[in-house]
């Protein structure tokens, strides 16, 4: 209920900021103004970024207010210059020495134009390279206030926030859809300093130390020799890795399953993964894990729709966040705690919280919400914004802390670095998109890509030159960050070692594995065989094998009778395992909002019903999609898709008002075996979008017509397909299966 008003209200205050309605706007809906693109005739001013694009306050860099307006942007006036400013008289042709000439080096525009060209790219993100990226609020509920002083989970406190999606493996140009863990990255610019949470949407690492970061990461990169596969984990040297260092295993069990395949961003949880440390105003210390849950609850794809979208919609993701965000269906998470006494110890119910590979179940430690972030604006600029942020897990504000995770630690070390290769230098918190809000007086100075223009002469500590500014905060430990909590370090000899409790490499694997619901069972089998099916070594195969007999034996049976290998017998004890079942995608119900409607339309056969289930969809915050065999109009409908350009894994949902003929110029027709004929009187592509849709266990509805084409398709009557003669019954009863994203009982199982 909470978050119910909080994200009316953030909604409520954008639509009245920016005049938007707060519902989903697709070209042609009622109420929808019409894009207008004209060819410009006369100079002017660059064009205002959309309202979905507004970025935060501009910054000095040295933090404080500009009073520029939001968006200033590098472009300013209404002709083209040169980057000093010198007006230019024509871009299109090189200076030459006649006009079949040589071309001359005087030629200062030209070497300007191709040097900078020339340096566009910088290095994409060693790891986390491919993303995408939000502008959003966060609002705190106050009831984090016992165990943090942060000021940003105040009650009603609003705070600006920036979220980067990324997958890890591939490269800037690779896949949305690839099996992979996905980066799930907030910046929040809070009045006391930024605080990133750099968290992924897997609450557990492969690893337990950070200096094993480099093994896995080049295990599951591209093999150095040919450079494939790209964005994979289906090789050779991921499973030789993970089958070796066992306490990737659960991770790798998380990967497996459709956690690994997410249906969208705005569908994911994300995990702050360590435990931090929180401090109170009272100076009290409590152990905290972060979690992030979608209002939209997670869902996934089908391994198919992955396999799919990568060839169709190679930016399904990037693609499905912006126009969410642009339709005005908000994505939206409510952060959550799991808090811990922090004793020395550092153990829950006998669970190590400095170990990454752990979760603690939320039936033993629930997740309380503290805040509510609502993403509501698009980056305006891709490279500026998504490809410049920078995050590290050392920007804490008071009131949060590290603690001794090995993991951690190490990351403390390599963000910054990294930064200094990927953005040039030690001045990339000075970057728009990486500026705090907080004002900024550092005594940092100099170095590549300086933009302040710092005053005074006596950068440094203690000075009277300055007056002795900038003063620290001293005693007052309200506004400090970097208390340095007065933790006590066991006495201990310097080792390289690990805890005996990070020995246990199994036993949460197979907690994850027992809370699956018989489905999830079953595509775990199936990712577990497809990949290890990729993998050319045996020995690979068998030692993966004999990890899996670890965890579970049924899993281990079905996937060695896929591979054709014996199932080997365990080699560890297995340790009994209480289900846990927040860790299963299937049950529960869900808002539809943002989703995709198709509705198959045939021109010849009139739009009975269209008209009114399209209002209806949009009424309900979803997305009408028209699709018929032409583009334009169709009974003054505008057609969104075509049967050329449409694919069933764009839609949610698929609905048919018709049952529209093969166009002359469609796919080869059919051969006329028996039952051929009458399918071959409904468009193929058509019926391919059904198939498609049924075997993704997608809900499908008709009415008049179109009910023929489930007949065709041979899914009439089926689990999730529904028909009727009233168009908008049938689309009530389509909104009913949504709830539950997916129609579960289609699919075959083996475990249940
Ligand atoms: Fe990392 C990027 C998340 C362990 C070193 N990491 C990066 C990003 C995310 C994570 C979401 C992308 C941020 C963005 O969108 O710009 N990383 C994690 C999580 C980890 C983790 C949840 C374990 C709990 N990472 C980890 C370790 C190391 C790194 C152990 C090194 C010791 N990570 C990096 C990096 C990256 C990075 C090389 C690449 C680009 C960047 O930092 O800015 O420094």
């Amino acid at each position: 209920k909470l978050a119910k008003d909080t994200f009316d209200r953030v909604v409520a205050g954008l639509a009245d900021a920016t005049g938007a309605s707060s519902g989903p706007t697709v070209p042609g809906t009622p109420g929808s103004e019409p894009p207008s693109v004209a060819e410009p005739t006369q100079p002017r001013e660059p064009l205002p970024p959309k309202p979905d694009q507004a970025e935060p306050q501009p910054r000095t860099a040295t933090g404080t207010d500009t009073g520029a307006p939001r968006n200033a942007r590098a472009q300013q006036g209404a002709h083209l210059t040169t980057s000093q400013g010198a007006r230019l008289r024509e871009t299109d042709h090189s200076l030459k020495a006649g006009e079949r000439g040589p071309t001359l080096l005087q030629d200062h525009h030209l070497r300007e134009k191709i040097t900078h060209f020339d340096h566009e790219r910088i290095p994409e993100r060693v790891v986390h390279a491919r993303g995408a990226a939000a502008h959003g609020v966060f609002v705190g509920y106050g009831t984090a206030t016992s165990i943090s002083r942060a000021g940003f989970l105040a009650d009603g406190k609003e705070t600006p926030v920036f979220v980067r999606f990324s997958t890890v493996l591939g490269s800037r140009g690779s896949a949305d859809t690839v099996r992979d863990t996905r980066g799930f990255a907030t910046k929040f610019y809070t009045d006391e300093g930024t605080f990133d949470l750099v968290g992924n949407n897997i609450p557990v690492f492969f690893i337990q130390d950070g200096i094993k970061f480099p093994d896995i990461i080049h295990a599951g990169k591209p093999h150095p020799d040919r450079e494939i596969p790209q964005a994979q984990s289906a090789h050779d040297t991921f499973w030789d890795f993970v089958s070796l260092h066992t306490e990737a295993q659960h991770h790798t069990m998380w990967n497996m399953s459709d956690r690994g395949i997410p249906r969208s961003y705005r569908m994911m949880e994300g995990f702050g993964v360590h435990t931090f440390r929180c401090e109170n105003e009272a100076g009290e210390t409590s152990l905290v894990k972060f979690h992030w849950k979608p209002r939209l609850g997670v869902h996934s794809l089908t391994w198919e729709e992955a396999q799919l979208a990568n060839g169709f919609d190679p930016d399904f993701h990037r693609r499905d966040l912006a126009d969410a965000i642009e339709a005005g269906a908000y994505p939206a998470w409510e952060l959550g705690v799991q808090v811990f006494p922090d004793t020395p110890e550092q153990t829950y119910e006998g669970i190590d919280l400095l170990d990454p590979t752990k979760i603690v179940p939320e039936e033993i430690a629930p997740v309380q919400p503290v805040g509510l972030m609502v993403l509501t604006a698009n980056p305006t600029n891709y490279f500026a914004e998504t490809e410049q942020v920078a995050f590290h897990v050392g920007h804490l504000p008071p009131g949060i802390d590290v603690t001794d995770d090995p993991l951690m630690q190490a990351r403390l070390f390599s963000y910054v670095d990294t930064q200094l290769t990927r953005l040039g230098g030690p001045n990339f918190s000075q970057l728009p998109i990486n500026r705090p809000h907080a004002p900024v007086n550092d005594m940092l100075r100099d170095g590549f890509h300086q933009h302040g223009v710092h005053a005074g002469v006596a950068p440094y500590s203690p000075n009277s030159l300055d007056g002795g500014c900038p003063f620290t905060a001293g005693g007052d430990a309200d506004v400090s960050a970097f208390k340095d909590l007065p933790v006590r370090v066991p006495e201990a000899s310097k080792v390289r070692d690990a805890p005996a409790s990070y020995d246990d490499h199994f036993s949460q694997a197979r907690l994850f594995w027992r809370s699956m619901s018989a489905v999830e069972q079953e595509h775990i089998i199936r990712a577990y065989t497809f990949e290890l099916g990729k993998c050319y070594e045996e020995a690979v195969k068998q030692r993966q094998l004999q990890c899996l007999a670890n965890i579970d034996p049924v899993l281990c049976s079905e996937v060695a009778t896929g591979l054709g290998l014996e199932a080997p017998e365990p080699t560890e004890e297995l340790v009994e395992a209480t289900p846990s079942p927040a860790l299963s995608q299937v049950g529960g119900e869900w808002p539809p909002d943002g989703r995709l409607v198709g509705i198959v339309v045939d021109p010849d056969a009139g739009l009975d019903g269209v008209e009114a289930v399209r209002q209806a969809v949009f009424d309900a915050g979803m997305v009408p999609l028209v699709v018929a065999p032409h583009g334009g109009e169709v009974d003054g409908v505008p057609v969104q898709r075509t049967f050329a350009t449409v694919r069933s894994i764009e839609l949610d949902v698929v609905l048919l008002a018709g049952a529209p003929a093969p166009a002359p110029d469609a796919l080869p027709q059919r051969d006329a075996k028996a039952g051929a004929e009458d399918a071959s009187r409904v468009d193929p592509r058509v019926l391919l979008l059904v198939e498609e849709a049924f075997r993704h266990a997608k809900a499908i509805g008709a009415w008049g017509e179109g009910s023929r084409v489930l007949e065709l398709a041979g899914c009439s009557g089926a689990p999730g397909v529904v028909s009727g003669d009233d168009a908008t019954q049938v689309l009530g009863d389509v909104q009913q299966l949504m709830a539950s994203h997916r129609v579960w009982e289609r699919f075959a199982t083996t475990t249940g």
